[in-house]
């Protein structure tokens, strides 16, 4: 409830229901204090069910006000940061849960709606006795971020007035085809990728208490997560024709990308800032957002990072000089590049990603002499819908590839696993041949009525139109002539065949689009296994129904089962409708790969809390240590020996490849029902 209609006063019924909050008069804001308690009652009387809320003694909330509830809030603004983390702070330290309710209460209508939700809902993640709660979906809270303005206007315009149906949004609503960009509009700003993008970095703090900051390889994952995101829209812009992405080598030049993202960033209604085509990075120097970027500097600081990845050393703040080893070097070089507060030094070494974000997220008003707001790539909801997005991680890839590619190939030794063989890996796709993954557009609808204020309290959804595919399996047959039961990694993955122009990827190139599919563990007896997996088991996605919740009338109702397992995935996670790319209609053909490692070897010892499972290869464990001991990205994280000049070559007999064919129809296919709907424009 207190993520229910942020920008409408915390005394307004929230909920469908229409529970509302009983606080002391003396948690009215100051401004209604006057009015006494009638400003209350008159809406209390509304509601049929009423939270009590317990009088505390309120700390200092000075700082942290100074944000205005109009303002948008971001983590890349660092006085942003500060007031997040002194909220944050709060909340974790509240004694009991009641403690932190009444704060919340407190703080609902007085801190900035976004900053209040967002350290919130790090507390409610991070507290032992709020941990298994689920937070909402952003897009429910926040639908301004996610939904263009002119949705959100129509509902404030025409809700109170009559019962609107779903609010059909365009796919082609923020550009046209006569940006070749655009075609890959649909994967940038899906839903699903940008709830997991925010998230995870929910999840993974870059600044904050210690004990929230510091997870269990964090600067490791920050790559691989990443990268992941990388690999997948190369994936993407190849099936639609369109080169690799390019990577920002020269911070002097233009950025061709260009976007306008018809979203509104704040309750005040204003639009994050657009950005037209080729403009110039400039320093940035806004007193106002405590924000001082200076290209000359940055550069040096990227050169200090060069360096470090050359030498495989870096000059901690303290004076030391710190090795980067094959194990831990890339969780240092994370943590330094982004950065956390782990880095090893900051003043050093700087703040290189974060420092890209805001150049870039300012570059329409460095001075602040238009007094606008950053652009969408300088809010964590929303950066991954920019197309500059992506040159600006290729760049960070391209350290990390660099740095990794600095140690020596993996030996066979470390590759296979002795006595068993791969000696098949299919793929299954009902009603195909075999090694078709079949693609195609489904509507889905989401629910806005929690998020906007003072509107109809009837449901009121959104229907978009996303990307998804045919659910299906993969069917391994290994053999065990180990002699006696083992447990083996079951780790797949997927890569191009072909670039934009049609000429064959290298492997050199195929290793740097490898996209993880799944990773799990299986019991192997001895002698001959067919094992196979669903597609919607993956370990890197959450279920569609955390995304979507059950708003599609021609899904048939959730089960009770269904819903809990929803909502235990805790929200991190690939969306399920996204795990396979859009392929092409004249088929889109990639490779699949498969390797059964040694458990004994991949095996973290820890309990598994079962209460919440995320999308756990790009979003690790809540609480517990990374579950999987060997390097994130393995075994495509090393250069391979020099004799290796294709994926066949690669192979040890615990691998296995297949051809496959990724179709695409521009049919919308209902959810489950196989009910067609024929596109007719
Ligand atoms: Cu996720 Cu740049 O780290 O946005």
């Amino acid at each position: 409830l207190m993520f229910d209609r942020p920008t409408e006063p915390i005394y307004v019924p929230k909920g469908n229901q229409g529970t509302s909050f009983d606080i002391p008069q003396e948690y009215l804001r100051d401004e209604y204090q006057a009015q006494g308690m009638g400003i209350i009652n008159r809406w209390t009387s509304l509601s049929s069910n009423v939270v009590t809320v317990k009088k505390i003694a309120i700390p200092d909330l000075t700082v942290p006000e100074s944000l205005s509830r109009y303002e948008t809030f971001s983590l890349f603004n660092p006085t942003h940061r500060e007031y997040a983390a002194y909220m944050t702070k709060l909340f974790i330290g509240m004694r009991t849960v009641d403690d932190l309710v009444s704060l919340a209460a407190y703080c609902h209508d007085r801190i900035n709606p976004q900053l209040f939700a967002y350290a919130l809902s790090v507390a409610i993640l991070h507290r032992p006795d709020t941990k298994d709660l689920s937070i909402p979906a952003l897009s429910e809270i926040f639908p301004n971020k996610f939904f263009p303005s002119f949705a959100i206007r129509q509902v404030e315009v025409e809700s109170l007035i009559m019962p609107i149906g779903p609010i059909e949004i365009p796919m082609d609503h923020t550009a046209s085809d006569a940006d070749p960009e655009h075609r890959v509009a649909y994967w940038r700003e899906d839903l699903g990728i940008n709830v997991h993008h925010y998230h995870w970095h929910l999840v993974y703090p870059f600044e904050g208490p210690l004990e929230v900051v510091d997870k269990d390889r964090r600067g490791e994952l920050f790559y691989y997560m990443h990268r992941q995101i990388l690999a997948r829209y190369n994936a993407e812009r190849l099936s639609n024709k369109l080169g690799c992405v390019r990577s920002m080598k020269n911070l002097r030049d233009p950025i061709f990308e260009a976007y306008y993202s018809k979203l509104d960033s704040s309750i005040a209604g204003r639009g994050y800032a657009d950005r037209p085509t080729n403009v110039r990075l400039q320093d940035v120097d806004r007193p106002v957002d405590s924000t001082r970027v200076r290209l000359s500097e940055l550069e040096l600081r990227i050169k200090r990072v060069e360096d470090a990845v050359r030498t495989r050393q870096v000059l901690a703040s303290d004076g030391r000089v710190i090795d980067l080893d094959a194990c831990t070097g890339i969780d240092i070089l994370g943590n330094m590049l982004e950065a956390s507060i782990l880095t090893p030094n900051k003043d050093y070494y700087g703040d290189i990603h974060n420092d890209l974000h805001s150049l870039i997220g300012y570059c329409h008003d460095p001075d602040h002499r238009y007094l606008e707001s950053f652009s969408a790539i300088a809010d964590p909801a929303t950066s991954m819908r920019d197309p500059a997005f992506y040159p600006v991680h290729a760049w960070i890839d391209e350290m990390f590839t660099r740095f990794k590619d600095s140690f020596p190939a993996y030996a066979e030794s470390e590759l296979e696993f002795q006595g068993v063989h791969v000696t098949s890996l299919e793929i299954q796709t009902p009603e195909a041949d075999k090694n078709i993954l079949k693609t195609h557009w489904t509507k889905s609808r989401v629910d806005m009525t929690r998020g906007l204020a003072f509107i109809s309290r009837e449901p009121i959804s959104v229907q978009i139109q996303h990307l998804n595919h045919e659910t299906f399996h993969y069917e391994l047959g290994v053999r065990n002539n180990i002699g006696r039961e083992v447990e083996g990694t079951v780790r797949i993955f997927i890569c191009p065949v072909r670039d934009d122009l049609g000429h064959k990827l290298t492997f050199e190139q195929q290793r740097g689009l490898m996209i993880e599919m799944d990773k799990f563990t299986v019991t192997l007896k001895n002698g001959f296994n067919r094992i196979t997996r669903r597609s919607d088991e993956s370990s890197i996605t959450i279920p569609y129904e955390s995304t979507f919740r059950d708003l599609n009338e021609d899904r048939p109702s959730q089960t009770d089962a269904e819903r809990t397992l929803a909502f235990n995935f805790c929200g991190c996670g690939w969306p399920q409708h996204m795990l396979v790319p859009k392929g092409g209609v004249q088929g889109f053909p990639m490779m699949a790969f498969a390797m059964v490692s040694d458990y004994a070897l991949d095996r973290v010892d820890q309990s598994v809390n079962s209460t919440c499972r995320t999308g756990v290869s790009y979003c690790g464990l809540r609480d517990r240590k990374y579950p999987d001991a060997r390097p994130m990205g393995y075994p495509f994280d090393r250069k391979p020996k020099s004799s290796v000049k294709s994926l066949h070559d690669f192979l040890t007999p615990n691998m296995n490849v297949a051809l496959i064919t990724v179709k695409f129809s521009e049919v919308i296919k209902a959810l489950k029902v196989p009910k067609e709907i024929i596109v007719t424009n």
